[in-house]
């Protein structure tokens, strides 16, 4: 199977920032250049050091450990003190009280990836009306109008990524399956909308079912089992993020149907890449959360700093497609994710 690795930009009419030169600096380890046009420097607002709280998804998710890194070096970079916390498993139930809980610590602003797009949006708005300005990172809000600033992938383009790669790999026949987290998710629910619009455009190709498996990978994994039993026809199986992914992977492999059932996933932790270099997933849309990290932690500073003008009010960054022909690509690899803050 032939799946060509290429890095796709989206081409919808949300603003892009180029952030792959800033990327590349920060996972090698090395300070961004002093004196980009618009970047603010520690020294000029030394009088204040800022409390600035990331609130991620889960804080045991390689996703998120790389975004902290990003922002930890963005904060150390700003002068400002950054304070990452969060529940250890994905649910609102659980995120909820932590925003509450932070509200009362009075930060001086609040960068966020809500794991729901609706339910998080009221413990969000307190911020704003405590006059606390609010960013979110990676998912974001149905109703962003109380944002500063919202920073993600372009999450729809990574659907269709997966939707074409698998195609390709089936040579355009065949039925497909949608494993992905739950409902009411920002961006897992644009890489499903993303996946499904494009598989319309094939003509011989159904998709047979989408499963939730709540951001676990036993689930997934059983999800994929049960998939393969029941569709007789199955080629592929887009899991729309890291734990989606690696379960769908593992419930193909288990069933001795790696290269039968072409795996796209998202995100490329340690299990996924080495699922991907043994050829069991086909592609994975790699996104850059170090980078997330860094603009959410530089549009907060540009807030509080009065350069409100500065900050671009919506960013989708550009993913990576890494395959298991490009894997060991030095200018691929430089975007697997970090397991340690
Ligand atoms: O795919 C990422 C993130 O973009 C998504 O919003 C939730 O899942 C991940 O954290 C991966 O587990």
């Amino acid at each position: 199977m032939k799946i060509r690795g290429k890095k796709l930009l989206g081409s919808r009419g949300w603003r892009y920032r180029t952030a792959a030169a800033g990327a590349a600096a920060l996972m090698a380890g090395t300070a961004l250049a002093a004196g980009v046009p618009g970047t603010a420097s520690a020294s000029q607002h030394a009088a204040k050091k800022f409390n600035i709280v990331l609130i991620p998804g889960l804080t045991t998710d390689p996703f998120y450990i790389t975004m902290g890194v990003g922002a930890k070096a963005e904060a150390a970079k700003l002068g400002v003190n950054l304070i990452w916390k969060g529940a250890t498993t994905w649910s609102a139930t659980l995120q909820t009280p932590i925003v509450n809980a932070t509200l009362a610590t009075h930060p001086d602003a609040l960068l966020i990836a809500p794991t729901d797009d609706v339910a998080l949006f009221k413990p969000m708005d307190a911020f704003v009306k405590a006059g606390i300005p609010v960013i979110s990172v990676d998912t974001t809000l149905k109703n962003k109008s109380i944002l500063t600033a919202a920073i993600s992938s372009d999450n729809f383009q990574g659907g269709e990524a997966a939707a074409k790669a698998i195609a390709a790999a089936a040579h355009y026949r065949g039925a497909v399956a949608v494993i992905n987290v739950e409902k009411g998710v920002s961006t897992t629910d644009l890489r499903q909308a993303g996946f499904l619009a494009q598989m319309k455009k094939y003509p011989h190709m159904t998709v047979a079912a989408t499963e939730y498996d709540n951001d676990n990978p036993t689930i997934a994994e059983s999800d994929a089992r049960a998939l393969i039993l029941a569709h007789k026809n199955l080629v592929g199986i887009f899991g729309t993020n890291l734990y989606s992914a690696e379960g769908a992977a593992k419930g193909v492999d288990a069933a001795g149907m790696k290269g039968k059932i072409y795996v796209a996933g998202y995100d490329a932790e340690p299990a996924e890449v080495a699922l991907l270099k043994q050829g069991v997933i086909s592609i994975l849309v790699v996104q850059n959360p170090a980078a997330e990290g860094k603009l959410a932690v530089q549009d907060a500073y540009w807030a509080l700093t009065g350069h409100k003008a500065k900050i671009k009010k919506s960013v989708l960054l550009p993913n990576v497609i890494a395959t298991t022909q490009n894997a060991n690509n030095p200018a691929v690899a430089k975007y697997f994710y970090k397991t340690k803050l």
